[in-house]
């Protein structure tokens, strides 16, 4: 797994646009990691599309994550599922996923972020980084609670909410080992210009931080 850069699919934020298209052009652009948010279509017609883009991840070695739905991640056989706080809670969901799947949580205080690493959570995400037009009710958390976490657990973090390429700098500063993102990738005019210069800024935002420690 690396979520140096993990693109959530999210169909309303791809204003119509095929999510199949948005997802070769981001792999095509450097993206190791991929979601699939969908809150309103009925299961039956989000299994194929989810076997369609587990297919297209898998023939290019990218880890495929669904979200809230356990049953889809477990009957698509996704690399992993990624659960909020209002979804199952991890302790509840892990017996419910093959082995070796990932489990992601959404987190927005330490409190929480330390629950999630106490049941085992393989990933964590921390949010809302910025305000965002995607997540309505988001909580603005800011960076801060990305420094505030860090110490906390060597679980990977992934800063979520408002990134795009001019502020995700701040947010791999703060200690976040990745970054996801929906409308700065899935929105862009060109996905895979645009995942190519997140990458391209992650990488050079960890140059600096690194030499910085040195
Ligand atoms: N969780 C916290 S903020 C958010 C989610 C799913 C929305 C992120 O979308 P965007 O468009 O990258 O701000
Ligand atoms: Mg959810």
């Amino acid at each position: 797994m690396d979520p140096s850069l993990y693109v959530i699919l999210d169909r309303a934020a791809a204003r119509g646009r095929d999510l199949e298209e948005i997802l070769d052009a981001t792999i095509a652009g450097g993206c190791r990691m991929i979601q699939l948010r969908e809150k309103e279509w009925p299961t039956g017609r989000l299994l194929p599309l989810a076997e369609r883009l587990r297919d297209r991840c898998r023939r290019a070695g990218v880890t495929f994550i669904v979200n809230d739905r356990v049953d889809l991640a477990v009957a698509v056989e996704a690399d992993g599922v990624h659960l909020g706080q209002d979804d199952l809670p991890p302790r509840a969901a892990r017996p419910l996923l093959r082995p070796g799947m990932v489990l992601g949580r959404s987190t927005h205080s330490v409190a929480q972020a330390r629950q999630a690493k106490a049941d085992g959570a393989d990933y964590i995400a921390v949010g809302s980084m910025f305000p965002t037009q995607t997540k309505p009710d988001f909580e603005l958390v800011g960076p801060e609670l990305l420094r505030a976490v860090r110490p906390e657990t060597k679980a990977p973090l992934v800063g979520i909410g408002g990134i795009t390429r001019a502020n995700v700098a701040q947010v791999i500063r703060a200690g976040a080992d990745g970054v996801a993102v929906i409308s700065a990738v899935c929105g862009a005019s060109d996905p895979a210009a645009a995942t190519r210069e997140f990458v391209a800024a992650i990488r050079a935002e960890r140059d600096l931080t690194r030499r910085a420690s040195l």
